[in-house]
This record gives C-alpha cells, sequence and structure tokens, in this order.
C-alpha cells in the first residue's frame, strides 16, 4: 500500500495497535562514517540545487513554484500563497542549514521543479527533549507528480539531515500517511463574510441573509483588555519565561529559548504579528497571543485574486481569560483587513472556538514524527506545537 513508507522508521499502520513497543527513537543512529556521502540519483534530466534564500531571484522562484504547485482544498478552489518574505523568515530560523533548502532543476533551462526543506528545532516529547528537523514545504510541480519524486526529496533531505547528527523529524500533512501521532482539525472565523461568500470559501447558513451574517461577525473596532498591545523586542525575556512556562504542560512542544522567541514571535509585517497584555499597574507581562499571515489565492475567481488569512500560532492566557485574549486577536485581525482567522483545535483551543463564531473546515491536518514513536498518540489538545 505505501511502497515508499513501509521502508521508514515510523510507526506503521500494523504495529499502532501494539502497546509494547517504548517510546523513543524507533532505530539507533549510525555513525556519521556511514551516512551515505553522496545525494540520491535523479532522473536525468534534473539536478539538486541548494538554494541560497539570500538571493532575490532564487527567493523569487521558489515563491512562484509554491504559488503554483503547493498545498490545494480538496476542491482546488484555493491554493496556500505564502509570501516571500514569509519563506525566507520560515526557512531562516537560528542556527538553520543551507544545505538543508533543497531544490530540484531541469538541468537545461535551470527552472526550479520542486522542492523540500528541513530547518533544525529542539523538540520535547514527554520529558524527552530530542533535537529535529522540521520538515515543510515538500512541492513537485505539477507536470511532475505520480513519478515518485517525492521519496528522493525524502530520502534526500533525511541524508543531509543525518549528516548533522539528527535522526528525528516532525511534519505535518493534510494526507494520512503512516501514522499520525495526532490529527487535527481546523477551524475558521469569518471576519469579512461577504467576500469568503462571494469566492465560496463559507456559505450563507440556513434562515440568514447577507445582513444577518454581517451583524452576526461584527467585532469591536479596537481591543477590549487594557494593556493590550504588540509585542516589542524588549520584551523577549518575559514572552520566553511566559511561553515556557506554558508549553511545559504539552505532550509534544517545541523548547523555545530566547533566540527563538525573537526569530518565532517578534512581529514582522503580513509574517508573523504577536500582542501582549502588560498589567497597567504592575507593567508584567501577563498574557500573550500571536498568529502568522498566509493568504490563498483564490482559483478561478473574477472578482478576486486572493484570501488574506491569519493563523493561529502560540498564545499564553494567564491573568486574561484566552476567550477575551482570543477575542482581541480577532479583533486586531478585523482591523489590519484579514478576510478569516484559522486555528485549530490544538492546545487550549477547544476552549475559545464556538463561543467565539469560529466553525469547523473540511480541512485536516495530521501530525508526525519520524524516527521517534509516541505510544497510543495522543489528542489535539495535548499538543503543543504549531508548523507553518
Ligand atoms: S505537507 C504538503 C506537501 N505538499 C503538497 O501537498 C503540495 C502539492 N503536492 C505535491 O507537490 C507539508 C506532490 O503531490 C507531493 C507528492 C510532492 C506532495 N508527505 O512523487 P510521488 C510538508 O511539506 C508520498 C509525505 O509519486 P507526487 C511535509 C506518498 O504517500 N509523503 O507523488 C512533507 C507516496 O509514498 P507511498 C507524501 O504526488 C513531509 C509517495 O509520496 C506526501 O508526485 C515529508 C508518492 O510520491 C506528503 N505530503 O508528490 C516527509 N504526499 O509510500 C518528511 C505524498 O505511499 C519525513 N507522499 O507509496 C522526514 C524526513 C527527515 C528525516 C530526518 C531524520
Ligand atoms: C502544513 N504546513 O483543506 C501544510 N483548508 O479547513 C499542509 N477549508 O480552508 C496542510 N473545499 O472549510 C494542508 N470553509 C492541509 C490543509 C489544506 C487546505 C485546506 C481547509 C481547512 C479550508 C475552507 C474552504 C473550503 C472550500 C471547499 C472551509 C468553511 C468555512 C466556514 C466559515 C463559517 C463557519 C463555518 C466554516
Amino acid at each position: 500500500r505505501h511502497k515508499f513508507w513501509e521502508t521508514q522508521p515510523v510507526g506503521q499502520f500494523r504495529d499502532v495497535a501494539d502497546g509494547s513497543l517504548p517510546d523513543g527513537a524507533i532505530e539507533p543512529p549510525t555513525p556519521l562514517s556511514e551516512v551515505r556521502a553522496d545525494p540520491y540519483p535523479l532522473p536525468a534530466a534534473f539536478e539538486w540545487f541548494t538554494c541560497d534564500l539570500d538571493d532575490d531571484a532564487l527567493l523569487a522562484d521558489l515563491y512562484a513554484l509554491l504559488a503554483h504547485n503547493y498545498v490545494e482544498d480538496d476542491e482546488n478552489m484555493f491554493r496556500f500563497n505564502y509570501s516571500p518574505a514569509f519563506l525566507r523568515w520560515a526557512l531562516r530560523p537560528p542556527s538553520f542549514f543551507r544545505a538543508w533548502h533543497i531544490g530540484v532543476r531541469a538541468k537545461e533551462s535551470k527552472k526550479l521543479v520542486a522542492f523540500i526543506s528541513g530547518i533544525p528545532a529542539r523538540i520535547r516529547a514527554r520529558d524527552d527533549v530530542v533535537r529535529m528537523a522540521e520538515i515543510n514545504f515538500l512541492c513537485v510541480h505539477k507536470k511532475l507528480r505520480s513519478k515518485r519524486l517525492a521519496p528522493v526529496l525524502i530520502r534526500e533531505v533525511t541524508r543531509r539531515v543525518h549528516q548533522e547528527n539528527i535522526w528525528q523529524a516532525a511534519y505535518t500533512a493534510g494526507v494520512v500517511l503512516p501514522t499520525p501521532i495526532t490529527t487535527c482539525r481546523y477551524w475558521h472565523r469569518s471576519l469579512n463574510p461577504k467576500k469568503l461568500i462571494d469566492v465560496g470559501f463559507s456559505r450563507l447558513g440556513p434562515r440568514m441573509t447577507m445582513s444577518r451574517t454581517v451583524r452576526l461577525y461584527k467585532l469591536p473596532d479596537a481591543p477590549l483588555t487594557p494593556g493590550f498591545r504588540q509585542m516589542e523586542l524588549r520584551d523577549v525575556a518575559a514572552v520566553t519565561r511566559l511561553l515556557r512556562s506554558y508549553l511545559a504542560r504539552y505532550v509534544v512542544a517545541p523548547d523555545f529559548d530566547e533566540l527563538d522567541v525573537e526569530h518565532w514571535l517578534l512581529p514582522q509585517e503580513d509574517v508573523v504579528d504577536s500582542y501582549l497584555v502588560e498589567s497597567p499597574e504592575t507593567h508584567e507581562v501577563t498574557d500573550f497571543c500571536s498568529f502568522y499571515t498566509l493568504p490563498s489565492s483564490v482559483l478561478n475567481n473574477a472578482t478576486y485574486s486572493t484570501l488574506k488569512a491569519a493563523y493561529s500560532y502560540y498564545n499564553v492566557a494567564v491573568k486574561t481569560p484566552l476567550q477575551q485574549l482570543m477575542n482581541d486577536a480577532l479583533i486586531v485581525a478585523k482591523q489590519k483587513n484579514y478576510d478569516v482567522f484559522n486555528a485549530l483545535d490544538v492546545m487550549e483551543n477547544e476552549g475559545f472556538l464556538k463561543e467565539l463564531k469560529f466553525g469547523p473546515g473540511d480541512g485536516q491536518l495530521h501530525y508526525y514524527l519520524y524516527n521517534y514513536r509516541i505510544r497510543n498518540g495522543i489528542k489535539p489538545s495535548e499538543l503543543g506545537l504549531v508548523l507553518l
């Protein structure tokens, strides 16, 4: 059934019920001298190409490959449209490896036709902090699909990760592979309901008119919580403390230090937004919320070409109720002209989704670990990891 995945150190469907297998690495590391030294062979017309994201021309090529060939919804109405600035942010965290930004080019035209990437991360599973690669942006040009190129890309990124003495990875996908540690649902909160209905992202509910729908999703003009403001560089230490102690309660979560927080959470326009609550009395940072910006191209619509979507990222509510904090996140996203605010049912999100008028989407997101078993998997609410 899975000619490629059956050969890989991942949980196999046949083992799912076997509670005797222990948590942790599925196979041990091999000596670095035994890691294959040369790239896997590609079909003759193609060559490997390590991507330099400092190079604006290369970044434009990568942007275009993904804008035309990356993930679509099940009815092919929308396609993710990661911006060049977002890709640079996503692929160059602290201590990233250039060799993990892997392109495939046509030898003759030099056209970029496929891509896969890894970035380093420390991810904790129960009480085990593991150095991992986060794999993302696997893409094969539409004209080259179903030729078994994806397994070659995956083997090659695996080889380059092994060369750094890293033996585990984390990744997400909309498709079912052997075997998810958990399966999450996307939820959507309309901010611009008329446009969402016009492009077919959502539908007018039964017995609803457009004007009732617009009223239903109305939000205040400005955040309501006193002391709610944008995160700044001077907040990195306080946010790191807040986030570290919060993520400690999840079974699987990133192990962020201050450098990670500065990279992943300091606001960057149209890439990542972070807000916090600074107590007006004590000036303590008590709460934190964030979202990243990932527009989707609208395929085949005469009026609109893109949807501006915010995706809930990391949120920590200590003093402010989470529902109130996320309502303020919706308000600032509306102020900034987002059409929709998306969230997964991870962490404590179940506690605000229905109340804040999110509705379940038709998409799922499966989370995977490579060469790491977690017996019986976990629930979405036990997951403290959001990938881009
Ligand atoms: S998920 C987004 C993936 N990208 C897209 O969906 C974009 C649109 N689609 C495409 O570009 C986020 C192609 O359809 C792709 C497959 C390239 C997806 N993950 O070449 P073939 C990520 O980027 C398996 C993993 O003929 P294709 C995460 C499939 O099951 N495997 O197919 C990426 C089959 O294997 P099987 C996937 O349609 C994580 C084989 O590929 C997959 O032309 C990667 C067929 O290959 C997916 N999303 O190209 C794993 N989709 O065994 C990282 C299909 O079933 C693992 N397949 O026969 C860790 C590595 C690092 C370890 C370090 C220690
Ligand atoms: C991870 N790094 O299917 C990358 N999106 O629900 C790989 N549906 O937008 C992950 N089909 O439900 C890929 N509207 C997995 C996701 C792939 C993209 C995807 C789904 C997630 C999505 C929308 C549009 C559906 C269009 C037809 C959807 C309903 C919204 C409605 C708003 C009002 C309240 C009820 C819900």
